[in-house]
């Protein structure tokens, strides 16, 4: 070989050594070392040098992430070892009872050490290492045959191709869960959902849907994730450990991604201990688990305890409570929201599903009814996720009894008040047109405005506000500086006392500032944060309010979409009209200083957010750091300034502890945005 391409060949080698090294922070480590666009540009670069140089070209580089030729079906992989299932348990009792079963089989009552893990809702899969290089994948099948799709395994980012270190056995089969994240998840679903594609019922069936594709290039582009929960065959024996969780720290350091929250426990007390702290993170955890896995950590006992038919005496999954039930759908409901947004509410058969009882489910809006293929009558499968409202996942075809259905007719006019509902093109939503002549809009326009971080009028809650709109005493917000303590001393449940204590709340709410007043007047998609960035932009409402689209989208966070909406909501004489009577009713707000560019108190500064804000989101955050003049960038390097670091901060803050930046806890960041006025 020459010399130049003795010296090309020694640049892919790093190339690829760099990308595999960026992978492991990332993945393993839980510890990005590098932007993405960092990492975007080296895998470039190398995909460039591959391609002007083939003959290089290896099947385990990491270029190879990007998927290729697409397969006619699936080979069969038999597997060197079967891969067991998993028996249930569901109760503290069942607990005790394996634990029990465990001791009488050893002869020893002694408390075990068992390794602890959450039991990930995704799918199973098999790889194999021969030298340390990614050589072959399969699902589990029936345990015994699965499915071939290493091309498809080797898309996923968090999956090397290639173990770190020396000491890895020569054969090495990794068994681990393929899931998809929830955020993923989400976004995956979106853009099917854009294009016209399957929207996947939950995030298990789309890890299937995408890990079962004969293209790989269409599994490469799904946001799939890999933990590792077991090794299969391997060989030679020396190195690898004699303890489960030990095996898992050593799959770590050859570069695999193990669950971060796995565990080591002593005893059945502890398993239960265990098993609720899970249960606590569960909804904050990136992916859907359905229950934790006890596994005895001894592989010695282990393969003493043996396993009775493909399930192995020593492990157990302990699972939640189901998360999904069977009921009937009894009725569909139209509820008008605050922006005349209709959406179908589902009235079910009560059923308490993990442990609450669920009686209505959203249904989203006419695709999703038409997506169901739902009609009234059906049975349904509905699930509970979190602090969510409730979501029907399908019809259950099976038993369906077409005598018994009736069609879900979305209304034409508004249920409400009459006005007729429009749908525009490529939107999801329908809406009522009646603006605030419609009483749904109204009140929830109400409920808006009065709201806490709107204009803050305390003692006035949502069925006083029902009431008021009912009775017709109030017909625009400004309506409800008219109403005269005897007025509201007539309502039910409501004495002299309190209705006092109501109208002195609104007088003293109509001291506020000019954001919460643009905050409050329910500008379709101008939330508190854009709010903030008009009244710091503009100063003067009349600025804000004369304002075109062009100066418009000047502002911080402000897009093409929102700026649309706060042109038409000005435009309209009917909202001109109630801002003037609001003014009239003497609802006033201190002038804002002009400052110019270079007087703003954060000019210049580098912030960077991590973790989660409990008072507010991080987008808010970020844009009231911008309104002051700051740069939000994504990720913590040498230039950053300030790290604000929210709750279960991660990485980024222990880099920015690493490099000495000033670390701000949420706290100091509203002390900072309060010192400047901008809470
Ligand atoms: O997270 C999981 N879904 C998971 C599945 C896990 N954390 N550990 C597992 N361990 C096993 C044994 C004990 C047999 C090694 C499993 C599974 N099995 C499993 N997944 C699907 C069938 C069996």
């Amino acid at each position: 070989m020459n010399d130049s391409l003795n010296q090309t060949k020694q640049q892919i080698a790093e190339l690829r050594r760099l990308l595999e090294d960026y992978n492991y922070q990332y993945y393993v480590q839980d510890n990005p070392s590098v932007p993405d666009a960092e990492y975007d540009r080296v895998m470039r670069e190398l995909i460039a040098l591959e391609q002007a140089h083939p003959e290089f070209q290896s099947p385990d580089s990491p270029s190879q992430k990007v998927g290729g030729q697409a397969l006619s079906v699936f080979e069969q992989v038999e597997h060197r070892v079967p891969m067991l299932s998993l028996d249930n348990v569901f109760s503290d009792d069942e607990l005790k009872a394996f634990e029990q079963r465990i001791f009488d089989r050893l002869k020893n009552n002694q408390a075990l050490e068992f390794s602890c893990e959450p039991k990930l809702d995704g799918l199973a899969i098999s790889i194999l290492y021969r030298n340390g290089k990614l050589v072959q994948a399969a699902t589990r099948g029936d345990g015994r045959v699965g499915e071939n799709v290493t091309d498809n395994i080797k898309t996923i980012r968090s999956i090397p191709l290639k173990l770190r270190g020396d000491n890895f056995p020569a054969e090495l089969e990794v068994r681990g869960e393929v899931f998809m994240p929830k955020a993923g998840f989400e976004k995956l679903n979106q853009q099917q959902k854009e294009n016209g594609g399957k929207v996947f019922a939950n995030p298990r069936n789309a890890a299937a849907g995408s890990l079962r594709q004969l293209d790989s290039k269409i599994t490469a582009a799904r946001p799939l994730a890999f933990y590792a929960y077991s090794v299969g065959y391997f060989e030679p024996e020396d190195n690898i450990a004699s303890s489960h969780f030990a095996r898992m720290m050593q799959l770590k350091d050859w570069g695999l991604p193990v669950c971060p929250v796995i565990k080591k426990v002593t005893g059945c007390q502890q398993l239960a201990e265990y098993y609720q702290w899970i249960g606590e993170q569960r909804n904050s955890l990136a992916y859907e688990i359905d229950g934790v896995v006890y596994k005895v950590d001894s592989i010695e006992l282990q393969q003493t305890l043996g396993f009775v038919a493909r399930a192995p005496r020593w492990a157990t999954a302990h699972k939640f409570p189901a998360q999904e039930e069977i009921t009937q759908l009894l009725d569909v409901e139209f509820q008008v929201g605050r922006t005349g947004a209709i959406t179908p509410v589902a009235r079910l058969q009560p059923v308490s599903v993990g442990g609450v009882t669920v009686s209505n489910a959203t249904l989203h809006n006419a695709d999703e009814i038409e997506r169901l293929q739902i009609k009234i009558g059906d049975t349904v499968i509905i699930r509970r996720a979190g602090d969510v409202i409730p979501q029907i996942v399908s019809v259950v075809e099976e038993k369906r009894d077409d005598a018994e259905l009736t069609d879900i007719v979305f209304p034409t006019e508004c249920p409400v008040c009459g006005s007729h509902v429009e749908r525009i093109e490529n939107e999801a939503v329908t809406r009522c047109s009646g603006g605030l002549i419609c009483g749904a809009q109204l009140k929830e326009s109400i409920k808006h405005f009065a709201s806490r971080k709107a204009l803050d009028v305390d003692g006035l809650g949502n069925k006083l506000v029902e009431a008021f709109v009912d009775l017709e005493m109030i017909k625009t917000p400004a309506d409800l500086f008219k109403l005269t303590a005897e007025q509201i001393a007539q309502m039910e449940r409501m004495g002299q006392k309190s209705a006092e204590n109501l109208v002195n709340a609104l007088e003293k709410a109509k001291q506020t500032t000019l954001a919460k007043f643009l905050y409050s007047l329910g500008i379709r998609e101008v939330g508190e944060a854009t709010a903030n960035n008009l009244a710091l932009h503009f100063k003067t409402l009349d600025a804000v309010q004369t304002a075109n689209f062009e100066q418009l989208i000047e502002v911080n966070d402000v897009g093409q979409v929102v700026a649309e909406h706060i042109v038409s909501f000005f435009a309209e004489a009917h909202n001109q009209t109630v801002i003037e009577d609001l003014l009239a009713a003497g609802i006033n707000w201190p002038q804002i200083e002009v400052v110019s560019a270079d007087e703003q108190p954060l000019k210049d500064k580098i912030f960077v957010l991590t973790g989660t804000l409990s008072t507010m989101g991080r987008n808010d955050a970020k844009a009231y750091l911008q309104g002051l003049g700051a740069k939000v960038t994504g990720s913590v390097s040498a230039k950053t300034d300030y790290l604000v670091a929210g709750e279960s901060a991660g990485s980024k803050l222990t880099k920015a502890q690493d490099l000495g930046i000033e670390i701000l806890t949420e706290d100091d960041l509203t002390a900072l945005l309060t010192e400047h006025g901008v809470l």
